[in-house]
């Protein structure tokens, strides 16, 4: 048991080893984790505490809210407001950025959260979990408003994702690699169980949501044709797909085993770039399977070169292992 390293103590050493950690950014993922597992306390307990199915309230995207988007919204917000290390928050469920009120210390950082992401697949117990983004808010300013928030991705400081699944794992990045921690329930802690997390730069599965074939633009119709032809077509070999509509489960499996994800743009609607929002879903995973060595592209560039032009602004996804991303994005390019 002595020899379990806990999250506390992994970022205290990350924090003496690297110098590249520091102490309040420290602190900020430390309290992030802590509201991460009173969501999965909530999450694991379900019908027990009352709180599956519909909250009766649309969120900002005019999507229906779960019980849970509320309730992990709510813990999340709670637990950062007092933790001193934050200007602001922003979460996909609030319209306007959640100032830290003016009588609570304030710190540099700016947190961005999708509180509880797949929530569709809340009430048939399958995975979901909690998506976050750290940036540093521009010098000096003490006061952050939505404008400070739009800054590219590559400019996070800190990136990650907790899944509520078979078992509860935080996966983490602050730019030297990716670790993952496993919720030890009896002992209340996250403990490391995964270093240098690796997605395999090839891989023969891939997972988009098929039912939308018919609205894909023409790129993608040409790589997801390919990879149904299988060993009769142009790769030469068969590939297999999963589809579990969360994606952190999705982008856990790659992380774990490999895969290409893709939320690409749909014809429905030629003004949206594509389903997933770029400062909450995009842009930390992009970094987390860029540290992992695998790429994420919106199928043009680099999800992490965009600059934001809005707090909740889409983007299309293309992430995983490189051969494959490389590929489709190749397609659109040329
Ligand atoms: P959410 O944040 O409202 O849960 O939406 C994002 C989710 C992703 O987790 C998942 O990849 C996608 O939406 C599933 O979409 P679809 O319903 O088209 O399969
Ligand atoms: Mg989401």
């Amino acid at each position: 048991m002595s020899s379990r390293i806990s999250l506390s103590r992994f970022l205290i050493e990350e924090q003496r080893l690297h110098g590249a950690l520091p102490p309040d950014l420290r602190l900020l993922i430390e309290t992030v984790a802590r509201a991460c597992k009173a969501i999965a306390h909530s999450v694991n307990k379900g019908a027990l505490a009352g709180v599956l199915g519909d909250a009766g309230t649309g969120n900002v995207q005019g999507e229906a809210q779960k019980k849970l988007d509320v309730i992990a919204n709510d813990i999340l917000l709670e637990a950062n407001e007092w933790g001193g290390n934050l200007g602001a928050m922003a979460s996909e469920e609030m319209e306007l950025p959640h100032s830290i009120p003016e009588h609570m210390p304030r710190g540099r950082y700016l947190l961005m959260f999708d509180p509880l992401d797949g929530s569709s697949n809340i009430d048939v117990n399958i995975s979901v979990g909690t998506i976050f983004s750290v940036l540093e808010a521009p010098e000096g300013n003490t006061q952050p408003t939505e404008a400070d928030f739009l800054q590219a991705g590559s400019h996070q400081v800190a990136a990650g994702y907790a899944v509520y699944g078979p078992q509860n794992m935080l996966v983490l990045t602050f730019g030297h690699g990716v670790y993952g921690f496993t919720l030890d329930r009896e002992l209340g802690s996250w403990v490391l169980t995964h270093r240098n997390m690796t997605v395999p730069a090839t891989t023969g599965e891939f997972a988009i949501n098929m039912s939308n074939q018919r609205h894909w633009e023409a790129p993608v119709q040409r790589y997801v044709g390919e990879l149904l032809a299988g060993k009769e077509g142009p790769l030469g070999k068969d590939y297999n797909m999963r589809w579990v509509a969360s994606m952190v489960a999705e982008v856990h499996r790659i992380i774990t085993r490999g895969g290409i994800f893709m939320y690409p743009k749909d014809a429905r609607d030629p003004a949206k770039p594509g389903k997933l929002r770029l400062m909450y879903e995009g842009n930390p995973m992009a970094f987390i399977i860029e540290q992992a060595g695998g790429l994420a592209t919106d199928g043009h560039r680099r999800i992490m070169d965009i600059v934001p032009q809005g707090l909740h602004e889409r983007v299309a996804v293309f992430l995983g292992s490189k051969e494959e991303v490389a590929r489709v994005t190749g397609y659109h390019q040329g």
